[in-house]
C-alpha cells in the first residue's frame, strides 16, 4: 500500500469518530465547478495588442519571465494548469482575449472571435465563462458607462452587448451556462464635486446592456463592485452599495470579489445575506494584502470561512466560485495552480466539517462544543484526504506537480 492510501485509511477513520464519511466528502469537492481565470497567465495582458498597457487601475507585480504572448501560448500554460488541477473546472476569458488575425474593435467582437476557445473547452472537458473588458483601450479614459460623454458611454454599451452575445454563444455551446462577469473602472482619483450624476448614468447604461434579451439558459449576468482602485482611490462609482441596489433590484447577479471591500470586510460574511434577496452570486476568489493587490489565493481563515459558507448553507448551486488574482513575480503557471488547488482544497476542507452535529450543537446553545470539536478540525489529517482526492481524480499528489512545471519552464517558457 502506498503512503497516500495509508495515510488515507487512517484520515477516514479518524474522520469518521466525528460522524464525517471522507469518500462522500471526496466526490461532492470534485463536482463543484471552480472557474479559473485566463488573465494569470499573462499578467492580464490579452491579446489585442502585444504592447497594451494595463490600465483601469489594476496591476501586476514583478517581471518574471516565460509569460503567454499568444492564444496559442496561454492554451498550451493552462492545459499545464488543468494537468494539475483536481475537479470539474471552467475558465474564465476576458473579452480582451479574442483569437483573431485582424483587428477588431471592441464594440465589433462576435462570436467567431472566440471559436478557437469553444474548440479548446471542448477539448479539455471544461466549461466557459465571460467578461467584458473595460480597462486597457484608449476609450477607458477615467470613466466608461458612467461617462458624461454619450459617444464613450455608446461605445462601452456596445462593447457590453457584443459580449453577452458571445457568452449565449459559449453558453449554447458548452451546454452549460456562461457567467459574464462586467466590473468597469469608472472612479476618482480625488473628491469628486457631483457623485450622483455618474452614478445615473451608469445605471441608464446598464438598463439599455440588459434591454438585450438572451437566453438565460445559456448565460447570466454578475455585476462587480469595488471600494478604490490605483487612480480611482477616492471614488468609485460602481460601488457595493451601487450594485447591491442595482442587482436587487434587477435580479442580476452580485459578483463578491475579496480585495473589493475595506481591509477587515470580508466576503464571506456577506453570502448569507445577499442570498435572501437574490438568487445566484459570482465570486472572485483573490487575495488582498493591504489592498486590492490580487496576491495569489493561499489557504488562509478567508479561504476557508468562504467554502464553509457555499457547503454549510447547501448554496453550490447558487455561488459560482470564480478566481481573480494575477503574480507576476513567481512562475505562472505556479501561481495558477498553487491559487487554483488552494481553492480545491478549501472547499473539500469545508465539506470534511461535520457540519449538521456543529448546527445542532450552536442550536442547543452548546457553543462548548462547537469550539472543541471546531478547533479539532484544525488538526485532524485533511492534508491527506486531499491526498487521495487527487489521486482518485488522476492528478499529481504532493509537490509532484511542481517538479513537472519546472521541466516545463525549462524546456518552454524560458526559451519566450
Ligand atoms: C479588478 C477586478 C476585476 C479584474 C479582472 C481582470 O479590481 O477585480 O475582476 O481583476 O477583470
Ligand atoms: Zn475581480
Amino acid at each position: 500500500m502506498s503512503n497516500i492510501e495509508k495515510s488515507y485509511e487512517i484520515a477516514r477513520d479518524m474522520f469518521a469518530a466525528y460522524g464525517v464519511d471522507t469518500d462522500a466528502a471526496i466526490e461532492k469537492a470534485l463536482n463543484v465547478p471552480i472557474s479559473i481565470h485566463c488573465w494569470q497567465g499573462d499578467d492580464v495582458g490579452g491579446f489585442e495588442n502585444p504592447d497594451a498597457q494595463l490600465t483601469g487601475g489594476i496591476q501586476t507585480t514583478g517581471n518574471y519571465p516565460g509569460k503567454a504572448r499568444n492564444a496559442e501560448e496561454l492554451r498550451a500554460d493552462f492545459s499545464k494548469v488543468l494537468s494539475y488541477f483536481p475537479g470539474k473546472t471552467k475558465i474564465s476569458l476576458h473579452a480582451s482575449y479574442l483569437d483573431t488575425d485582424k483587428k477588431v474593435e471592441r464594440d465589433a467582437i462576435a462570436p467567431e472571435h472566440f471559436a478557437s476557445w469553444v474548440d479548446y473547452a471542448k477539448s479539455e472537458g471544461i466549461g466557459l465563462d465571460f467578461n467584458e473588458t473595460f480597462f486597457s483601450h484608449p476609450k477607458s479614459g477615467d470613466f466608461s458607462l458612467s461617462s458624461a460623454d454619450k459617444g464613450i458611454r455608446d461605445f462601452w454599451i456596445e462593447h457590453a452587448k457584443c459580449c453577452r452575445k458571445i457568452a449565449e454563444y459559449f453558453g449554447r455551446e458548452m451546454g452549460q451556462t456562461c457567467y459574464t462577469n462586467l466590473w468597469i473602472h469608472d472612479g476618482c482619483k480625488d473628491n469628486p464635486v457631483d457623485r450622483f450624476a455618474p452614478r445615473k448614468r451608469l445605471e441608464e447604461s446598464l438598463d439599455e446592456i440588459f434591454s438585450l434579451q438572451v437566453d438565460p439558459a445559456c448565460t447570466k449576468d454578475g455585476l462587480e463592485s469595488k471600494l478604490f482602485g490605483i487612480g480611482s482611490e477616492s471614488y468609485v462609482v460602481g460601488s457595493h452599495e451601487f450594485y447591491m441596489g442595482y442587482c436587487v433590484k434587477n435580479q442580476k447577479l452580485l459578483t463578491l470579489d475579496s480585495g473589493h471591500f475595506h481591509p477587515t470586510e470580508v466576503i464571506s460574511n456577506k453570502i448569507s445575506s445577499m442570498l435572501l434577496f437574490l438568487p445566484e452570486l459570482l465570486l472572485h476568489v483573490s487575495r488582498p494584502v493591504r489592498w486590492d493587490s490580487d496576491h495569489v489565493v493561499i489557504m488562509d481563515d478567508e479561504l476557508m470561512a468562504i467554502m464553509h459558507e457555499i457547503v454549510a448553507n447547501g448554496f453550490e448551486e447558487r455561488v459560482h466560485i470564480g478566481l481573480d488574482y494575477f503574480d507576476a513575480s513567481i512562475n505562472r503557471i505556479a501561481a495558477w495552480t498553487i491559487g487554483a488547488r488552494n481553492a480545491r482544497k478549501a472547499l473539500l476542507r469545508a465539506y470534511l466539517e461535520p457540519i449538521a452535529d456543529l448546527k445542532a450543537y450552536e442550536l442547543a446553545g452548546d457553543n462548548t462544543s462547537v469550539l472543541a470539536v471546531n478547533e479539532d478540525l484544525k488538526t485532524l489529517p485533511w492534508g491527506a484526504v486531499w491526498n487521495m482526492l487527487c489521486a482518485r481524480d488522476g492528478k499529481p499528489t504532493g509537490r509532484e506537480w511542481l517538479e513537472d512545471c519546472k521541466r516545463y519552464e525549462a524546456d518552454v517558457t524560458i526559451k519566450r
